[in-house]
């Protein structure tokens, strides 16, 4: 294939971006922005040659490819739409194009911006039952955007190099060849990797052949890959590298970096063999570390991808809870081989369900290959309170939302937030507690957790048995403009104790109920049971006083940490005689309560050290940070530069931001948002964030995940009306260019600041009091 293209004088076939009658067309149909289905893939050839060097002319990074996708034609169409972004055609003539039985002539193409695809109008109709194929030849850049084919830095012994990798998930692998970019349209995938000489090529596949070949004069290698399983675009994984297995840095490797990962990864996967009853569905199971990677990992199939700080653990200088990362992450990505990949979600709603479970089982896979750990404890701690943060606003979202309704890339990322990865745990837990009595109840249960957004506090009061529930918000008079067909009312599976006594489950079906056993008189009542239930759970002053005063080992551990959760959160809330109550708690947790918490002495000693210090110690640390060869040791140094007082030095960080050679993009938000927390950068970052936005929105790629961390990491602590008014500000001078995924996040720091505001508003004054009568001032 590349001999024959190659010396050929290539046309650079120009395409035009838009067409008014192709829009009213396409807005017309009722397909509008996903692909209509009459065209339906069974394979891919695909063959993709990175340059790990600048072209000298331009400067750019780039990949040359050839693809030719064999199509099925369902229904008579003259339109071919086929997903392409930011990709350069060139030999696009017609009767190299389409090919297969009497095709139609081609009558124009072009590209479509917005819904990213390449539109082929044919002069007739394609024939069903007929197949095609379509063949291309372009090129891309292998850019530092972190999506589709990119490339990734790193130096060892002063040399940089170069990693060719990807993140095809959820829809840049249209960035890399042509291709119907959608997780149901599953087909195989037939690759071949051109690289040069001293590197590794890998794919989801297994490398089947490795050839020397010369294209002008340049010696090269040829790696052919054994042909995918069927699957998702989303899924495919293409990487050029030097590495070592389990991949990473050869000087990681060396140092035993890999070690823990590879230990842990059989009985990982020993355990999800025998979870799900279906043996491991690959020939091959790769994990690789880079140094530059968007999200945290990536499940391609066979191929899984990971933030260095994720795959690679040093028993020297990363600390235990790097440790539990590890083992948790990859827990969770090896689920996704069997759920996700080998069943996939059918459209991008659906996430929750695959994003959820995989976070479920992740406990659970962990659990396995580190039983002394408790791991599943975590889930309280890591996930529900997380998400309860979240889903406590009027502007969280339902976990299922109608097909329809998320169609464009923007929409698509936005999916992938808290709720999508971490409530799922507790509706599925409550479903495990359905008795016999109850299985004709499941839908009705199912759906009040997963078709309306938020979540209930249940009130018990002990002196009179009657439990009630509520839709639990931050700001309670808050107007819930979005209806729910239940009315925001659950069924909610109560598990309770007394006075240490674990009783049978009772279920709350209605908006109040009545449950005499919880008559208590002197002794306590504690509900939802090692926080198995989605939902908090407030009582009378009565019992929360009997909780707190009692000796705490006779409840859960899960549950001291809940108990805290939800009082202080009852409070913010306004439930007003708990403030007295929390401070009362304060000092009782920090007795009593005080539990297994993993000091990361490291981090904090080199905050304080940072803080405490100079410009020099700046550099000092700046400098370690440069040489660092551990991941998680580069973490920490990293976030302590945030904890400086000086703002000049903290200004400088900022603009460090924004330049890929001192900080990594994907480190970009972390950066900000510690800069944000330390008293004296966040109006700093707040002024940085602002007068950058539009470069960062438009440099650092469309719709990703980090611009929703970076709002809601900047705005974490905005409690005034002026720091309101900025943010509306913010919101009305970027309304045009939009928010992109961040949409959401802008909303819900809008909401949580008016909910700061309230609480200070109505709190000061009995707070101050209290403080004044302990201090005596
Ligand atoms: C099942 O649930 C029903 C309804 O709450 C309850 O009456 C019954 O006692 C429960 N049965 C068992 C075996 O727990
Ligand atoms: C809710 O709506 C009512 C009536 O329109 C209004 O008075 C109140 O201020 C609104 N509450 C909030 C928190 O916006
Ligand atoms: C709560 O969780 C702990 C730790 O996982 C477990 O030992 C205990 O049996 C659980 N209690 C109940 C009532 O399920
Ligand atoms: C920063 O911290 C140092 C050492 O604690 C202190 O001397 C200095 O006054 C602080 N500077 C500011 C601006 O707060
Ligand atoms: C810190 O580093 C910056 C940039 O390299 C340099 O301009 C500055 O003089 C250094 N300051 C100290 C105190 O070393
Ligand atoms: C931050 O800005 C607000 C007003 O926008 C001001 O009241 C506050 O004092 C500033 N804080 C610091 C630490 O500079
Ligand atoms: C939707 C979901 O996550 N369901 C799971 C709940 O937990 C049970 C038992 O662990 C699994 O079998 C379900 O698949
Ligand atoms: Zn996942």
């Amino acid at each position: 294939l590349f001999g024959e293209k190659k010396g050929k004088k290539k046309e650079v076939a120009t395409l035009p971006s838009h067409s008014m009658s192709f829009y009213f067309i396409f807005y017309a149909s009722r397909f509008r922005d996903r692909l209509p289905g009459y065209l339906v893939p069974e394979f891919y050839n695909i063959t993709l040659w990175p340059r790990l060097k600048p072209n000298p002319n331009s400067n750019l990074y780039i990949f040359t490819g050839w693809s030719a996708v064999q199509f099925e034609c369902l229904e008579a169409t003259d339109l071919i739409l086929i997903h392409s972004n930011k990709l350069n055609y060139t030999e696009m003539k017609d009767e190299h194009f389409v090919k297969g039985v009497s095709v139609p002539n081609i009558k124009s193409t072009w590209l479509q911006l917005q819904t990213q695809y390449l539109v082929i109008q044919l002069m007739g109709k394609l024939t069903p039952g007929q197949k095609y194929q379509l063949h291309a030849q372009f090129t891309g850049e292998l850019a530092d955007d972190l999506a589709g084919f990119y490339r990734s830095e790193y130096k060892e012994d002063g040399v940089t190099k170069i990693v060719a990798t990807s993140q095809m998930h959820p829809t840049n692998a249209r960035k890399t060849f042509p291709c119907f970019d959608e997780p149901a349209i599953k087909a195989v995938f037939h690759l071949t990797l051109i690289h040069p000489t001293g590197t590794i090529a890998l794919s989801n596949g297994m490398e089947m052949e490795t050839a020397t070949i010369t294209v002008d004069g340049e010696t090269l290698l040829q790696t052919t890959f054994e042909a995918t399983e069927k699957m998702s675009t989303y899924l495919l994984a293409i990487i050029v590298s030097d590495y070592i297995r389990i991949w990473a840095r050869k000087k990681a490797i060396k140092e035993g970096q890999g070690n823990y990962a590879l230990n842990v990864t059989g009985p990982i996967l020993d355990f999800f063999q025998a979870y799900y009853n279906i043996s491991y569905p690959l020939r091959k199971s790769d994990q690789i570390a880079l140094p530059d990677f968007y999200f945290g990992a990536m499940e391609n199939w066979g191929l899984v991808t990971y933030r260095e700080t994720n795959l690679l653990y040093d028993p020297e200088t990363s600390s235990n809870s790097n440790k539990e990362t590890t083992v948790t992450i990859i827990a969770h990505e090896l689920a996704h081989m069997w759920f996700g990949n080998l069943v996939t979600l059918r459209w991008w709603n659906e996430v929750w369900l695959n994003e959820g479970f995989a976070s479920y089982v992740s406990y659970l896979g962990a659990d396995y290959a580190e039983p002394d750990w408790n791991v599943k404890d975590l889930i309280v701690l890591d996930d529900v309170q997380k998400v309860f943060a979240v889903d406590a606003l009027v502007s969280s979202h339902p976990l299922t939302s109608k097909e329809d309704s998320i169609n464009l890339p923007g929409q698509i990322m936005e999916q992938f937030d808290t709720i999508s990865y971490s409530k799922v745990h507790t509706a599925n837990l409550t479903m495990q507690d359905n008795n016999v009595s109850l299985p004709r109840q499941v839908d009705a249960i199912m759906n009040r957790w997963v078709r309306q957004m938020g979540f209930p506090v249940v009130t018990i009061d002990t002196s009179t048995g009657i439990v009630s529930q509520n839709h639990f918000l931050l700001v309670p008079e808050s107007n819930v403009t979005v209806e729910s067909p239940y009315k925001y009312e659950w069924m909610i599976p109560v598990r309770w104790m007394k006075d240490g006594a674990t009783k049978d489950i009772w279920w709350l079906l209605e908006k109040k109920g009545l449950n005499v056993d919880m008559r208590t008189g002197p002794s306590w009542v504690l509900a939802n049971i090692n926080v198995t239930g989605y939902y908090r759970v407030n009582y009378d002053l009565g019992n929360w006083e009997r909780l707190f005063s009692h000796r705490a080992s006779v409840i859960p551990l899960i549950n001291r940490a809940q108990l805290v959760d939800d009082a202080f959160n009852l409070a913010s809330a306004n439930y007003k005689y708990l403030l007295c109550l929390q401070i009362h708690i304060r000092e009782q947790v920090l007795v009593h309560f005080t539990f297994i918490i993993h000091p990361n002495l490291r981090s904090a000693v080199y905050c304080s050290a940072v803080a405490a210090g100079g410009e020099a110690e700046w550099n000092f640390t700046w400098s370690q940070l440069q040489d660092a060869t551990v991941a998680s040791e580069a973490n920490k140094l990293m976030l302590a530069l945030a904890c400086s007082n000086n703002t000049q030095l903290l200004e400088r960080y900022l603009e460090f931001t924004l330049d890929p050679a001192k900080i990594r993009k994907q480190d970009a938000t972390a950066v900000i948002t510690a800069v944000a927390n330390n008293r004296a950068g966040q109006n700093l970052t707040w002024q940085f964030v602002t007068k950058n936005w539009e470069h960062m929105f438009t440099e650092y790629g469309v719709g990703s995940f980090s611009f929703a961390s970076l709002i809601s990491g900047v705005t974490a602590r905005f409690s005034t009306p002026q720091e309101l008014q900025q943010l509306l500000d913010f919101e009305e001078e970027h309304k045009d260019a939009g928010f992109g995924s961040a949409a959401l996040a802008v909303d819900q720091a809008l909401e949580r600041t008016q909910a700061n505001i309230k609480w200070v508003q109505r709190n000061k004054q009995d707070v101050l009091q209290w403080f004044r009568s302990q201090t005596g001032n």
